[in-house]
Formats: structure tokens, sequence, C-alpha cells
């Protein structure tokens, strides 16, 4: 996981394709005010051209220079984010470059072959990619799955010393404007040498690195292979949840049996990928459920956190919306097709952030659940949740480890709309609805009394 921000943990949100100038008045007006300590960008070098999100994922050169803003924009987001508490996450995509086979004109004005890029930020040329040039048939074949190419996107050969100063090159431009972690798009394509030995030339060779590595059983390459450069994605959750949250949610009793080590585990309800192509995976169409198993990824103690945050579409490929020469509008919140969900946002999934703040690391103590799809949980005496993922509201008295008092049930809204009250024994009588969620923690009492995180 990344270093805990004091006072407010590790909490991610994923903005995805949120313009720079967006993310910067976000981090002011939400992301730090409700405790955030992330915030994960799309990515920032100059890309083909196109009405496809997907372009971000197609360099042509590492120019911070996108659909999604400028360079000085880049620079004043982070400086915005950092000045509200909020650290920066870039999404690096260094495995390759575009999937243009018949060349064409980047965003900012680079010209460009499928495999000729003139630079100077990133500049390449035939002898810089693997010599294989058809696209990966065979996961089971590790050679296949790092030499070849994703998609028709040219691999770059990440053995190269040449390819390699260029790649830490262009993430030491990042590190220098600011930026605090990446999420290293593609890694399963790379051979995990290759990438230890990029980060080693970093002007902070410590900084977080999360490896995205789709987990699949029975391939040859896994996530695990990864942990020496940093965390690795874990796609496995993400399943866990669907199939529970469809299924019974007591079932998530074992929750993080089976998968990566937590403190090593980036953890999400749904990315920008399984939003789009959902291999049972949850996303924000699934209303109720989406977010309760949010409130759940957030209460409990398994993997770092990420809130995906990104725009409602009808079409895979669909961009956000659009200006006349292709930059990305500003962000703005809705219901309808185009606009983003501001997921991060929803008072359920926004409290829930100030509840994992205040229980810190606290392991998961007073597990109880029906057997269904009601279960309750607490965090020793700093928190204790409650979610309820059938048809009919439920009534129960519970056991908690909380001190007795009366506590703001956050999941309600702000403010402190609803109180629930715990006796001398720690016991607490809840209602909750159906399909929905209570949650209380100690940074949250009746009456504003307050205790600070741990
Ligand atoms: C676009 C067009 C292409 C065109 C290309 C070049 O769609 O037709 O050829 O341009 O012009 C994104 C988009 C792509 C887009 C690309 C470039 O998603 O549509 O292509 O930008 O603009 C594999 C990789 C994984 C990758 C994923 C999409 O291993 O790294 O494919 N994700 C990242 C990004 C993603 C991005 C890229 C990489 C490229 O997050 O947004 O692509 O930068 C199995 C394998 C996985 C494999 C998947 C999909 O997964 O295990 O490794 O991911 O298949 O091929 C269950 C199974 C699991 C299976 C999964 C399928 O969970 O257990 O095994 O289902 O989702």
């Amino acid at each position: 996981a990344p270093p805990a921000v004091p006072g407010r943990g590790r909490t991610a949100v994923v903005l995805f394709q949120w313009t720079w100038n967006s993310i910067a008045r976000e981090c002011t007006s939400t992301l730090g005010p409700a405790g955030y300590a992330y915030v994960q960008t799309s990515p920032p070098q100059e890309h083909v051209r196109g009405p496809q999100w997907w372009t971000s994922y197609q360099p042509v050169s590492y120019r911070i220079e996108s659909k999604l803003g400028t360079r000085a924009e880049y620079r004043a987001m982070v400086q915005a984010c950092n000045a509200a508490g909020v650290r920066v996450i870039a999404d690096a995509v260094v495995n390759h470059m575009s999937g243009q086979s018949a060349g064409g004109t980047g965003w900012a004005g680079t010209r460009f072959q499928h495999y000729a890029y003139p630079g100077p930020e990133g500049g390449y040329g035939p002898q810089d990619f693997n010599a294989c040039r058809r696209d990966i048939a065979n996961y089971g074949d590790r050679w296949e799955v790092q030499s070849c190419n994703l998609v028709n996107l040219a691999d770059l050969d990440t053995g190269s010393s040449y390819v390699r100063d260029e790649i830490a090159a262009y993430l030491n431009d990042l590190i220098g404007l600011g930026v605090s972690g990446f999420r290293i798009d593609a890694a399963k394509h790379m051979p995990a040498a290759d990438l230890a030995a990029i980060k080693g030339r970093l002007a902070n060779p410590n900084i977080f690195w999360v490896h995205e590595v789709i987990g699949s059983p029975g391939e040859p390459v896994q996530p695990s292979e990864y942990l020496s450069s940093g965390d690795s994605h874990e796609f496995g959750y993400a399943r866990t949840l669907a199939s529970s949250f469809d299924g019974r949610i007591s079932s998530l009793r074992t929750l993080g049996s089976g998968l990566l080590p937590s403190d090593r585990a980036g953890v999400f309800v749904d990315n920008h990928d399984t939003e789009r192509d959902t291999h049972g995976t949850m996303n924000h169409t699934w209303g109720a459920k989406y977010r309760l198993a949010n409130v759940l990824m957030l209460a409990h103690p398994y993997g770092w956190p990420s809130v995906h945050s990104g725009y409602r579409f009808t079409d895979r490929d669909a961009g956000a919306p659009q200006e006349g020469d292709g930059g990305v509008r500003d962000a703005v919140c809705g219901t309808t097709t185009g606009t983003f969900t501001c997921a991060h946002r929803w008072p359920e999934i926004k409290n829930m952030v100030g509840f994992r703040t205040s229980v810190g690391d606290v392991p998961l103590t007073d597990w109880w659940d029906d057997g269904g799809n009601q279960i309750a949980f607490g965090r020793g005496d700093r928190g204790f949740v409650v979610i309820n993922n059938g048809a009919s509201s439920m009534t129960r008295t519970l056991q908690t480890s909380l001190a007795a008092g009366s506590y703001c049930d956050v999941v309600a809204g702000d403010g402190c709309t609803r109180t629930v009250t715990v006796d001398g024994s720690g016991r607490t009588t809840v209602t909750v609805p159906a399909y929905g969620a209570l949650a209380l923690h100690v940074g949250a009492r009746a009456g504003g009394g307050t205790t600070p995180p741990p």
C-alpha cells in the first residue's frame, strides 16, 4: 500500500478521464475535505487522436500534453491537490506506444509511424521494439505475452537500457511535477525484472507503484511476480465482491483468503476496464448493490482501496464528452449518458472514507452474518458496519466492541441525520433498509465529540 497520509490514511479515488482542471477543483472542494488520501489520474502523455477514451492508452511521445490538459495544467493540478492534502498517482503507459499500423499525428502534433516516434521525449526507432510484431494470441505462453503486441500496440523492448532510460526519464519528469506514485499499465506484458530495473533509475526508487496485472488462474504470468517493484491489483477481489453481492454476502466472511497478501493488494469494486468488459465484475449500473460493495470495500481491512469514478456510457468505446478540437470537457456530474457518476461524492462512499481513516489498521472483529445477505462487522473499538443486501428491511440487536454512546450513522448522510446508540455492553439495536447499510465510527459521535485517528 502507499504510505499513509497523516490524518487521512490511504484511500484512493480514480478520476477516470477527468480533465486536470476538473481534478484540481475536485481536490479542493471535495477530495481534500472528505479525507481522500490519493487521486489517480488518467495517462497524462501525448497520445493518438480520436473520440474514444482509449486513445489515452496509445502514447506517441512522453510530452505531458493530452486531451485532458496541458503540462502547465497537470502541474497546477498536482499543486492544488497537494495543497488540499491529496497526493497524485499517475497512470503510466510504458509497455507500448501506439497501435496505429498506418502511423499518424499525435495530440500535440508529433508525427509518428507504428514503430517510429521522433521524441525527443519518448523517442523510439524500430530497434527499440520487440521483434515479434504480431498480436498476443496465447496467454498461456509467457514469451508471447511479454514480447508480442497487446491488441496491435507496438511493444517496447524494456530489456534495452535505452528504452529503460527513456521510460525512467518520463516517470522522473512526472515526479518532478510532484507526482507521488504510479499505476503501471499492462505490467503483465513486461518482465518483472525489467520493471525493477526501470524503477531503480528513478529519482525516488522507493516511490509507490501498483502493477496492473489481471490475475488469471492457469496463466504463466501472475500478479505475485511483480511484488519486488511494488503492489499488484487483485482482480480476484472484484470478482469475489460481484459474485457475493449477486448471491449471498455472508460468503464474504472469508474475504481475502486465496488472494494476494493484504498489504500488497490494490483493490476496487471496478476499474475502467472491468466496468466495461464485465467478466464477472460489478459496475455503477448495479445501483444499490454497487454502492453497498463500495461501503464493504471501505469498511473491510483487506487491501488498499481505490474508488472508481468515471462517466456513464452505453458504447464501450465512447469517450467522455469532447470539444470540437477533441479536448475532453470538464467533468459534469449527472445521471445521463456522458455525464460523470461522481461516485466518490455519493454520501455513502464519501463518508466511508472518514470511517476508514478513523479505524486505521485495527483488525476486523465481531463478524456476524445470517447465512444469507445480512452481515455486520466491527473494527475493534473504532467502528462498526452493517450491510443488508436483501430485499427487506432488517432489525437486529448486534454485539459491537464500541464504547457506550451515541454515534452518527455516516451512511445516512452528512450532518448526523441519524443517530444510533450503543449500550454499556457494546450492544446496539439497528434497523437497516433493504439494500442499505449503516456505519458508525469514533470520528463521528453524535453531539460532535470526536476521537482522532490512531
Ligand atoms: C484499442 C482497440 C483495439 C486496437 C487498439 C490499437 O480496442 O481493437 O487494436 O486500440 O489501435 C485500452 C482499451 C483497448 C484499446 C487500448 C489502446 O481497453 O480497447 O485498444 O486501450 O487504445 C489485457 C492486458 C491488460 C489490459 C487489458 C485491456 O493484460 O493489461 O487487456 N488493460 C490495460 C488498460 C486498458 C488498455 C491497455 C492495458 C492498453 O487497463 O484500458 O487498453 O494500454 C484476460 C487476460 C488479461 C487480458 C484480458 C483482455 O483476462 O488474462 O491479461 O487483459 O483477457 O484481453 C476474466 C478472466 C481473465 C480475463 C478477463 C477478461 O477475468 O479470468 O483471464 O476475464 O477481461
